[in-house]
């Protein structure tokens, strides 16, 4: 009950997830907390030590448990000695999250949108789509990519997450069934919603 409302009720208004179709695939705009997701395979922002950090990434291994951890050491010491490159994709199990799989990406750093970003941030969109097709994963979500700590306006990188999901879904048979953006502020929700709008038209 409202205060000096007498018998009036509160009425809260859920704004429902904004979902588009396109072609066979589901594109889900959602807020919440990727690591609470239960699509197959969610999407790590990580760096490119692959040890961890904050934000997603710390959120991830915090909920994951050190199995995450234990295949990162292992995929730098076999693959990437050096660390992942900004623009690659790498997998492992989910550790004790509702996702089965993780897939680790290092985003660029804004350094003011004239140092090749915008590719590299395409590169980590698209290589994290044909990891998860190839792994024949039928659900992904992920976050928005280098908007936190790498400082990229979140206009521009979501531009180019939602564009690039569409590319790729548009222009190939893929075993994905359903890809989720995940919006951590109330914001970056309502700017994925306007260019997901914008880009497909109406929503469900
Ligand atoms: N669920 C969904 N989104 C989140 C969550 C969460 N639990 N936590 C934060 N965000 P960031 P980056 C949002 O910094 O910019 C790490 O230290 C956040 O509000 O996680 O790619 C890594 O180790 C922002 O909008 O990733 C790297 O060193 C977005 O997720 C570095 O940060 C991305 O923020 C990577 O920076």
């Amino acid at each position: 009950m409202l205060a000096g409302c007498g018998e009036i009720k509160p009425v809260y208004w859920i704004q429902p997830d904004m979902r588009f179709k396109i072609g066979r695939v589901e594109l889900e705009i959602v807020r919440g907390d990727i690591t609470t997701q239960g699509t197959e395979a969610i999407v790590n922002a990580a760096n490119s030590s692959l040890m961890g950090g904050g934000g997603v990434d710390g959120a991830i291994h915090r909920a994951g448990g050190p199995k995450i951890k234990d295949e990162c050491a292992k995929i730098r010491n076999e693959s990437w000695p050096d660390g992942l490159p900004a623009g690659k994709a790498v997998i492992t199990s989910g550790g004790n999250l509702k996702a089965d799989f993780v897939i680790h990406t290092v985003g660029p750093v804004w350094r003011g949108g004239n140092s090749g970003e915008g590719r590299v941030l395409e590169n980590c969109y698209r290589n994290c789509l044909e990891l998860a097709d190839g792994e024949g994963i039928g659900s992904m979500s992920f976050p928005s990519i280098s908007t936190g700590a790498y400082g990229y306006p979140v206009c521009e990188a979501g531009r180019i997450a939602v564009r690039t999901v569409i590319e790729y879904v548009s222009s190939k048979e893929t075993h994905l069934e359903k890809i989720r953006f995940v919006l951590y502020s109330e914001p970056d929700l309502k700017t994925y919603e306007a260019i997901s709008e914008k880009e497909l038209g109406r929503r469900l």
